[in-house]
């Protein structure tokens, strides 16, 4: 049989979560999918060792409800996995969200209907579910990069993900292990596994820049103090540019002395959020030269911390400029390859030829290993919304529609596709922000558009082609005129095979951002075709 409901919300992450929430609120019949038995998105399936959100905790929370965010206090600075998961129960259990969501089924695919004006949304369980609107709330980092490497399948050890790791601890005491990829989960995931592995080798290809987290506890001033001005602090944040609303002086890289520059970065490095380093000074992420003063920062501290300068110089990044890929937290990264178990296998120097059944080969040798545990990476933005099939007009398949590049107008929709609401999808900031305060915008910005529609008795909304153009072509440019240029990363598509170089992320930044967003709904929806 076959449900009706007004709006379908795909996801019970954070961003699933509100959208829900809010579509009952607004009166609307609501029917949420996840294919997790919990709520909690990206908390809910990465699980790995030493997982910790890079941004931090009184930051990385719900700011929709003033009472939520009085009454939780967070015990560190960055926090760990479970209490992030902890926490997005606690909203679950708090605003009765989880009646709302159908938890273990996974969405198969939805097709538009073009003259009823709504979707029929499919499930591996074998329900259909009809809804006017659907609210795809499935994130930006939800499905793996397939593993891409020569004979991983005949390896006879352990085979580990950090997309899909076991529920029960994994003890490496007494084990050879190779961790494959250095990205944010690799920093993280070698740190811990050096603690306890007999030899741990870390497989690099691409090195990242690391910032230690300087972790600690919160004190009860420190949550005080944030607690004061909560509502306030927030609103600045969501007008800033990254949603943190870090500080900036209000000059260019070569205006301050070395000195002064130097002195800056150290107290960035010591005390502030690594992402302050963007805005350091106002040309480093658009002119090469003043990008290039954080790099070098930064290298001399990646030779303060590891004792080979030979290691410590492969340790460095040399490929990309500085805020092109993500810059990671860590809790003793770089300290690890001055312990004797730990080894740096620099694949620049000698690629990878294959896995083998005992370990793997380099063009220079062979390792024999126990345990390979895979850290490398998501098919970001467009994965998971390719791997179902999301039908539109005429029966195109969004994965075919968005071969030559994904699309959207605003991050929310894309042409041929009415209805279907994406939260921080492609050409929205999502992950070069505090997402959090990014899907907050997204949602609730859907949640006032299904308002306005509903009033108006609109049955139909779709981007238009003009609209969508020329908010894609912005963006581009926005990558020309910024170190993005000369990059390739997962921000641009380029880590996974067959995958166009485009600019996926919305650079313009967070306030920017919502500004266009909300001038949008003001002048009654420009750029969306409207009809009953
Ligand atoms: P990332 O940042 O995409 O990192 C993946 C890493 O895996 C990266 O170092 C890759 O090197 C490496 N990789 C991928 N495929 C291979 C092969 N075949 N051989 C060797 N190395 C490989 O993913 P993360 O999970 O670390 O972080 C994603 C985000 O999650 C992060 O930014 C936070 O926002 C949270 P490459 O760059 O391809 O040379």
């Amino acid at each position: 049989m076959t449900k009706h409901v007004d709006v379908a919300v795909v996801g019970a992450g954070f961003a699933g979560m509100l959208a829900a929430h809010n579509m009952r609120k607004l009166g609307l019949t609501v029917q949420g999918i996840e294919k997790g038995s919990e709520v909690g998105g990206t908390w809910y399936w990465n699980r790995y060792p030493g997982l910790r959100c890079d941004v931090e905790s009184v930051e990385y929370s719900y700011s929709w409800d003033e009472e939520l965010q009085q009454d939780w206090t967070w015990s560190e600075r960055y926090s760990a996995q479970p209490e992030i998961l902890e926490y997005a129960k606690h909203v679950a259990d708090r605003f009765k969200i989880r009646e709302l969501f159908q938890f273990n089924t996974a969405v198969t695919g939805a097709t538009f209907d073009n003259a009823a004006n709504t979707w029929t949304v499919t499930t591996d369980k074998g329900e259909a579910i009809t809804a006017r609107w659907v609210v795809m709330a499935t994130g930006a980092l939800s499905t793996p990069k397939p593993v891409d490497i020569k004979g991983h399948e005949s390896f006879a050890g352990q085979s580990l993900f950090s997309t899909d790791w076991p529920s029960t601890p994994v003890d490496f005491s007494g084990k050879r292990v190779a961790v494959v990829g250095t990205g944010s989960t690799g920093i993280q995931l070698a740190t811990e596994i050096a603690k306890t592995a007999k030899e741990l080798f870390v497989l690099q290809r691409t090195p990242s820049w690391s910032v230690p987290a300087n972790n600690k506890p919160l004190t009860a001033e420190y949550v005080a103090s944030v607690k004061a001005n909560y509502a306030a602090e927030r609103e600045r944040k969501r007008h800033s540019m990254d949603g943190l609303g870090l500080p900036g002086p209000e000059k260019a890289a070569f205006e301050a002395t070395d000195e002064e520059r130097e002195a800056y970065y150290q107290y960035i490095y010591e005390n502030l959020s690594p992402f302050t380093f963007f805005g350091s000074y106002l040309d480093v992420l658009v002119d090469d030269a003043a990008n290039q003063t954080i790099s070098d920062f930064l290298g001399r501290k990646v030779h303060e911390r590891v004792n080979d300068p030979a290691i410590a110089d492969k340790l460095i990044p040399k490929s990309y400029p500085f805020g092109t890929r993500r810059t990671c937290i860590d809790s003793g990264y770089y300290e690890i390859y001055n312990q004797p178990n730990v080894h740096l296998v620099d694949l620049l120097e000698s690629p990878m030829k294959q896995i083998t059944p005992t370990g793997f080969e380099t063009e220079a040798q062979a390792y024999e290993v126990d345990v390979i545990v895979y850290a490398t990476g998501y098919d970001a933005f467009t994965g998971i919304l390719n791997n179902v099939d999301l039908v539109g007009i005429d029966g195109a398949n969004l994965r075919d529609v968005w071969k030559q590049g994904a699309k959207t107008y605003l991050g929310t929709m894309s042409v041929g596709f009415p209805n279907l609401f994406l939260v921080t999808g492609p050409q929205s900031p999502s992950v070069l922000s505090n997402v959090v305060v990014s899907l907050e915008q997204h949602v609730e910005w859907i949640t006032d558009c299904i308002e306005y529609l509903t009033k108006q008795g609109y049955h139909r909304m779709e981007a238009t082609q003009e609209a969508q153009d020329a908010w894609v072509e912005q963006n581009n440019a926005i990558g020309q005129f910024t170190v993005h240029r000369n990059s390739h990363s997962w921000y641009m598509g380029d880590n996974v095979a067959g995958k166009p170089h485009v600019v996926l992320p919305a650079l313009m930044g967070v306030g920017p951002f919502r500004a266009a967003c909300s001038e949008v709904a003001a002048d009654g929806y420009r750029g969306f075709a409207l009809a009953s």
